[in-house]
């Protein structure tokens, strides 16, 4: 036996070691033999020759398993290393993608929101009048429903202008305290140098029991938020109008293209405008059934932030799909 165990040891391909197990243990193998003899042997006998018989053959499959478990290791390894391809050989042909400026600057403004503790929330596309219109106190007779140029599939859809529906969702799903942001597409009936059809909104609520959120809630949140997206910037706020807020007011950021000395994209004011806000109008409350409750609510536009971010010139660029510009973001 110890002779058959330095074989199995000495076996370099699996086939050899087949062939080995067949010698020993197979339908005619020496072992097997031995085994079949057992029964001429008498009572007492047999059960001493059967015991060292299995003995035996205990020892020789360990060695033969062992011995198989590595040859197979072996022609693993070799098959891997035949195989194995050389990935040196794409280094310098492939182009790598990136995150398009929208989402990267989508990304940031989350990140900054997140960090505060605010939800992102998400809502559908295609929307009805309720969520759009009506619950953000503007009354199918409003006029700034004309001023909206919507995308109407028919009486009762149509798709979102702003994220707001998506603040009005999240009111009618859950309770106070809210602190969310909607950041997504949204879709106008517009198409020039400054409007594309489809662009992207972040909007943000603030909403809590009992009179303790005030416009220098928002006024403090607002500003950390510019400074962490513009840096060294100076700010003002302009009083405004929106149906959903009262008091309403636009931020402007001193111009991150001439530091106020004029240009072109500020209209020579020293400043751009890039976001809207406000103390949240009661009347939005009780389209959502919340009493006794105060908040605040912002909206700004991606495409804006990212073209002030990287000074890009014209909002078309975003979406010509251009690699010269895309290369430039990787
Ligand atoms: C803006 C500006 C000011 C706004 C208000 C609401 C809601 F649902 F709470 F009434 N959501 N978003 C809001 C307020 C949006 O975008 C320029």
């Amino acid at each position: 036996m110890q002779e058959l165990i330095k074989k199995v040891l000495e076996c370099q391909t699996l086939k050899d070691l087949e062939e080995l197990r067949v010698f020993v243990l197979g339908k005619k193998g020496i072992l097997t033999q031995e085994f079949a003899k057992l029964k001429d042997l008498d009572n007492e006998k047999k059960k001493e020759v059967a015991a060292s018989l299995n003995e035996q053959k205990e020892s020789f499959n360990k060695a033969l398993n062992l011995k198989i478990k590595q040859l197979e290791d072996i022609e693993l390894e070799a098959k891997m290393q035949k195989d194995a391809m050389s990935f040196h050989y794409f280094d310098e042909n492939v182009k790598t993608g990136a995150l398009h400026p929208i989402m990267a600057t989508m990304d940031k403004i989350i990140e900054y929101f997140v960090s505060l503790n605010f939800s992102v929330e998400s809502g559908p596309l295609i929307e009805d009048d309720f969520h759009n219109f009506e619950a953000l106190n503007l009354p199918i007779t409003h006029p700034a429903r004309d001023m909206q140029d919507t995308f109407y599939f028919d009486d009762k859809r149509l798709l979102r202008t702003q994220t707001s529906p998506v603040q009005i969702r999240t009111m009618l799903s859950q309770k106070p305290p809210i602190r969310m942001i909607a950041p997504g597409a949204v879709f106008r009936r517009d198409f020039d140098i400054t409007h594309t059809p489809m662009f992207h909104q972040v909007e943000g609520l603030v909403v809590e029991e009992g009179q303790r959120v005030n416009f220098a809630n928002l006024k403090s949140v607002l500003e950390e938020f510019l400074h962490y997206m513009f840096g060294d910037v100076k700010i003002r706020f302009r009083p405004s109008f929106f149906p959903f807020t009262e008091p309403s007011a636009e931020i402007d950021i001193s111009c991150v293209f001439c530091k106020q000395n004029g240009c072109r994209v500020c209209k020579h004011t020293g400043w751009l405008e890039v976001l809207g806000c406000g103390v949240v109008d009661p009347n939005v409350y009780d389209f959502v059934s919340y009493k006794n409750v105060s908040g605040y609510a912002f909206g700004l536009g991606i495409e804006r932030f990212a073209m002030l971010l990287h000074q890009i010139p014209d909002l078309r660029s975003l979406f010509e799909g251009d690699l010269r510009l895309l290369e430039q973001f990787r």
